[in-house]
């Protein structure tokens, strides 16, 4: 069986959030047919979208793994219920949020899953930690994501210090 590189981003903006990342970072490391080759720093980042909600917490995992995308998704959904997320309001705070960004070069346009995350290249809080794993990282359609970090807004966005 062939296995695949994927990235995945995580969000949490609240019940102390920096535990749900860290905890997330380990679980992901445990999904079947899945390792965990690498994770950014966690970074603190302005909320995107309504402001009257705490600052998130983000960071990004890269995994080898031998699921399919839909597959993965399953898994990372079960993880997300495991933090007890709860989808409140639009954009509003979350537990914990996991996108699936990116898997090896595929395009795929499915109801449930649009792959590379078509917000990706727009959110700094995505594009920073992602350039942190893998500085060459090239997105399917042949641009180099370093070279779309320039244009991007980082105000607010700053790497946290590794657990003590
Ligand atoms: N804003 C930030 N900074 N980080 C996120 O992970 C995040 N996730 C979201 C919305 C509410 C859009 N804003 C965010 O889903």
């Amino acid at each position: 069986m062939k296995s695949h590189r994927a990235w995945i981003g995580l969000g949490s903006n609240l019940d102390d959030p920096r535990q749900h990342i860290e905890q997330a970072l380990e679980e992901i490391d445990c999904l079947p047919l899945t390792c965990r080759l690498n994770a950014s720093r966690c970074y603190a980042s302005r909320p995107l979208g309504p402001q009257d909600q705490p600052d998130f917490i983000n960071a990004v995992a890269l995994i080898d793994t031998l699921l399919s995308p839909l597959a993965l998704l399953d898994q990372l959904q079960a993880l997300e219920q495991r933090h007890r997320r709860v989808r409140a309001r639009h954009w509003g705070p979350r537990t914990l949020d996991l996108d699936l960004l990116l898997f090896d070069d595929s395009v795929l346009d499915l109801p449930r899953l649009s792959v590379p995350h078509p917000e990706l290249t727009r959110r700094a809080f995505v594009v920073v930690p992602l350039l942190e794993l893998t500085p060459e990282l090239m997105l399917p359609d042949g641009r180099h994501l370093m070279g779309l970090a320039d244009t991007l807004d980082t105000t607010g966005l700053a790497p946290l210090l590794p657990p003590a």
